[in-house]
């Protein structure tokens, strides 16, 4: 249990998982030469006060009706978080153009509150003809980038401006086997620049796995040929182990996902299935789908950088473009010329 101890200079504590506790930490133990400072404590310190505010992630879905985007997003975030559209009477109409819907929840572990909105964007593709309807979506985006900077300008700004920018669009592509429809290239020809796209066979129990692997592949030379870059982009990964990991992932995209709310029972275990003839597809294993690798991808270890990538370079872009062009936007106060604070 002590192994590995004897090296220990200056690592004198490990934030507890738990979220309790936390007091009287960073004194005392394996002091280094002269003496321990704290500066680490800055971990402990960020972390209690992002407990304290907790934080908004803003996800998208995009695709055509019943590829099962509020299936993956309930299986995402385990609750029922994204409305069925099964609740809508069958006779209800095709909405004639993209509605836009969000819905907003808190959501708690650990002590962390995350308030997850998740902006649902019902009719895109469901026309007959599919041309343009990229643009009520790219029009929503940038208004809620709008909204940021009319709040960031502001003389008497907001301590924490609400953010309702969109930090992540998961784009579900249906499951053909064959290749992207011109509607994907579109879409994600015209959004990738303005928001962080990632890409996802949708119900993938419906293909074999050559089938799987062979699309897969399809949609990244596709992907690749039209020159779209989805996230994570190439151009922002910051070092060499950002570039190592996210080239993992860039190789493995687009996943293909399955999607379930409903449990099982397996080798005295609850799991999110799908229940078929020949078994259960379990959505969590990662022989049997690649859910596990777009949550652990998505939420485990970008969500932060999900966030950043939207307030760096797509809000940025925005903003500046927008402060060049000065259009609408009142003077800015000559104090106020530099507003470039973080805002995460
Ligand atoms: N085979 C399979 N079926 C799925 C999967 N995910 C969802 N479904 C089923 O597909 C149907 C549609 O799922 P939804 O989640 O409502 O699809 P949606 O994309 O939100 O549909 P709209 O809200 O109409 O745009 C439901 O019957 C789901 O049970 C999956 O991964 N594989
Ligand atoms: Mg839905």
């Amino acid at each position: 249990k002590e192994r590995g101890r004897e090296t220990v200079k200056h690592v004198p504590f490990v934030p507890s998982p738990q979220g309790t506790g936390g007091e009287g930490q960073g004194s005392g133990r394996g002091s280094a030469l002269f003496g321990y400072i704290g500066i680490d404590t800055i971990i402990e310190q960020m972390r209690k006060k992002t407990m304290k505010t907790g934080f908004d992630f803003n996800i998208m879905v995009v695709g055509q009706s019943g590829l099962g985007k509020s299936t993956l997003v309930n299986t995402l975030f385990k609750s029922q978080v994204s409305r069925r559209s099964t609740s809508w009477s069958r006779d209800e109409k095709i909405p004639k153009t993209v509605e836009i819907k969000s819905v907003s929840h808190v959501i708690e572990e650990g002590g962390v509150k995350m308030k997850l909105t998740v902006i649902d964007t019902p009719g895109f593709g469901d026309q007959i003809n599919n041309e343009n309807c990229w643009e009520p979506i790219s029009k929503y985006i940038n208004e809620q980038y709008e909204k940021f900077l009319k709040e960031e300008v502001n003389i008497a700004r907001k301590k924490r401006i609400p953010d309702t920018r969109v930090h992540c669009c998961l784009y579900f592509i249906s499951p053909t086997g064959h290749s992207l429809r011109q509607l994907d290239i579109e879409f994600m020809k015209h959004l990738s620049r303005v928001v962080n796209i990632i890409p996802v066979i949708a119900k993938s129990d419906t293909l074999t796995l050559d089938e799987k692997t062979e699309f897969k592949q399809k949609v990244r030379k596709e992907l690749e040929a039209c020159g779209i870059e989805c996230y994570p982009q190439k151009e922002f990964d910051e070092d060499m182990e950002d570039k190592s990991d996210n080239d993992k992932i860039r190789e493995a995209m687009p996943f293909a996902v399955v999607g379930s709310d409903k449990e099982y029972q397996a080798n005295a275990k609850r799991i999110l299935g799908r229940k078929t003839p020949w078994g259960v597809v379990e959505v969590e294993n990662p022989n049997h789908c690649e859910f596990s690798l777009l949550r652990d991808f998505m939420i485990r270890s970008h969500l932060q950088d999900l966030k950043e990538v939207t307030h760096n370079i797509h809000y940025e872009t925005y903003r500046a473009k927008r402060l060049n062009d000065n259009g609408g936007l009142h003077p800015i106060s000559s104090s106020g010329q530099d507003t470039q604070e973080s805002n995460l």
